[in-house]
Parts: C-alpha cells; sequence; structure tokens
C-alpha cells in the first residue's frame, strides 16, 4: 500500500470468509451455507414465523458447530491489532460466530447479532446461550418459552448502526476482510468510508461486489493476507 498519511483511525469489516479456514461455512461460496438452504427459508421473521422448528434447528446446528471451531490465524492477527494499536479500532463482524473474541479481539461490534445469544421475544432479554432452542427453553429471566436466536434475520435493522456511522466518520483507513459484498447495510460502508476521504483495502479470496470501491484489493486466504497486513501496519504506526 503506498505511503499513506498518518492512519489514527481505523475500521475493520469481517464477514464469513474470516472464519472460513476455521471450518464455518460461509453462505455463498461453494458448498456455502446458503446453497444447501434457501435464504428465503432460514433467515427471515416470515420463515420463522411459518416454520420455527425448521428455523431453530438451522441456528441449533450452527450455535452448537461454532462451540467446536476454533479461531484461526486471521483472528488473532486481528487480536494483535487491537491489543497494540493506540489509536481507535472497531472491528465491525457480520459473523455471528464468537471467534474474533476467542481469538483475543475486544473492540468487536457483531452488527448481525450473535450465535451464542438468545433473544426473549416476550420481555425482549437477550440472555447468553449456548445450548439448542429447539424444546423452546424457558427464558432465564421471565420463564416465558419465547426465546429466539439473537442474530439480524434479512429485513430486520442491524445493531448499533448509529454507532458504526458515527465510527465511519471519523475512520482514516476502512478495511474489508472475507465478505462477498452482497449483503447491505455493511456493503455500503466502504462508500460512506471512501466518500468521506478514508483509504479502503479490501483483503479478500475472490473480488468482492464492492472491489471498485476499494483503493486496494489484496487476494488469497485470510490467514496469510491478515497477519502481514497487521505486521504491516503496526510497523507503520
Ligand atoms: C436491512 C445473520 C432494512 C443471519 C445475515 C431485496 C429484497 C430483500 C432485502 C433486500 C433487497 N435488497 C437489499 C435488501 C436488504 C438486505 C440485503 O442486503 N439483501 C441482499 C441479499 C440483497 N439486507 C437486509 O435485509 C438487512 N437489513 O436492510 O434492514 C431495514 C430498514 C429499516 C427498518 C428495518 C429494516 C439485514 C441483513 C442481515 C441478514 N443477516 N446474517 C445468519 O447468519 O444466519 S446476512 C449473512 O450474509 C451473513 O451474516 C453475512 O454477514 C452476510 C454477508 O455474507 P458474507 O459474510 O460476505 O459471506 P459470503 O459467503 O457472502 O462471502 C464470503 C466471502 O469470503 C467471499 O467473498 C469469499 O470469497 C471470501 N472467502 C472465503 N474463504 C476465504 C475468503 N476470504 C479470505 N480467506 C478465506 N479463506
Amino acid at each position: 500500500m503506498a505511503a499513506m498519511a498518518r492512519v489514527r483511525n481505523i475500521v475493520v469489516l469481517t464477514g464469513a470468509g474470516v472464519s472460513a479456514e476455521s471450518g464455518i461455512d460461509t453462505f455463498r461460496g461453494a458448498g456455502g451455507l446458503w446453497e444447501s438452504h434457501r435464504v428465503e427459508d432460514l433467515a427471515t421473521t416470515e420463515a420463522f414465523a411459518r416454520d420455527p422448528e425448521l428455523v431453530l434447528r438451522f441456528y441449533d446446528m450452527r450455535r452448537a458447530a461454532i462451540q467446536t471451531k476454533q479461531p484461526n490465524e486471521a483472528h488473532v492477527a486481528i487480536a494483535r491489532l487491537d491489543a497494540e494499536w493506540r489509536g481507535r479500532l472497531l472491528i465491525v463482524t457480520q459473523n455471528v460466530d464468537d471467534l474474533h473474541e476467542r481469538g483475543g479481539a475486544r473492540r468487536v461490534l457483531h452488527m448481525h447479532g450473535e450465535h451464542l445469544n438468545a433473544w426473549c421475544t416476550a420481555c425482549d432479554t437477550r440472555s447468553r446461550w449456548t445450548a439448542p432452542l429447539i424444546e423452546r427453553p424457558p427464558c432465564p429471566s421471565c420463564g416465558a418459552r419465547a426465546m429466539r436466536p439473537d442474530v439480524v434475520w434479512f429485513g430486520e435493522m442491524p445493531y448499533r448502526m448509529d454507532e458504526i456511522h458515527a465510527t465511519l466518520r471519523e475512520v482514516d483507513l476502512f478495511v474489508s476482510i472475507g465478505t462477498s459484498g452482497a449483503v447491505y447495510p455493511a456493503a455500503g460502508f466502504v462508500r460512506t468510508a471512501r466518500d468521506l476521504g478514508a483509504r479502503t483495502l479490501e483483503l479478500n479470496f475472490e473480488r468482492s461486489q464492492g472491489s471498485a470501491w476499494f483503493d486496494e484489493t489484496r487476494l488469497g486466504p485470510a490467514t496469510e493476507l491478515v497477519p502481514a497486513w497487521v505486521d504491516e501496519i503496526l510497523a507503520g504506526a
């Protein structure tokens, strides 16, 4: 990357590609999660209303699966950046796994929710949850058997958007890692950052749908690209 004006504030956006080498399915790649399941059948409030058992089983399977996986070198490198970067840093993840946290990252924002939280539709409480939901267990707070995955479905508003936009307004460097740029509003963040004068870098296995908006795109596996980029940015800090 060409010599940059001093970078102080970084936003990192991650998608399923950062967890792919940990063995967690991506959504749109070969054998991706959605290919064996129609999105419309699983990740919408309508689907949940129409067939709650199907949706609960889908998320129970994925919640259990992530608990058997480990963070990879990309998660660990992002955590090293988090620990050593003296400026502002926000790791906005579209992922609902907990591998950023288990890799050691702290400044993580799950804009699409988290597998390991359950959301009670009766009392609105969110509880840490690692077990299945298919049996409709009672909410720890109100006892109602009304919990759903605490995951943002299509047509639902992603979490903490005000905070994300406030951070993007101050960003100097926006780095997108392992996302296809297929889903909004996340896919639009690069344009917001660019329009506000930030430099933009994409680290991905293949060009994303938003590649044209990035100053630079590096292609390859996250476990190679991300540690190398973190070394570079910390050396120039
Ligand atoms: C909203 C949680 C508005 C659930 C997810 C038309 C009809 C209906 C809706 C829309 C429409 N047009 C636009 C919309 C809006 C819609 C949308 O964008 N749809 C798309 C499909 C067109 N968006 C929404 O509905 C959002 N909400 O707009 O609300 C609103 C306004 C007011 C009031 C209320 C509401 C909500 C979107 C969130 C949906 N939930 N996930 C779950 O996980 O089950 S989205 C899902 O896709 C994932 O969370 C993921 O974040 C997201 C994007 O996928 P990626 O992470 O990018 O993964 P993908 O497989 O696509 O790509 C992986 C990439 O990694 C690839 O590029 C691959 O090359 C790369 N890779 C693979 N291996 C590696 C690698 N890179 C590096 N190393 C490797 N080893």
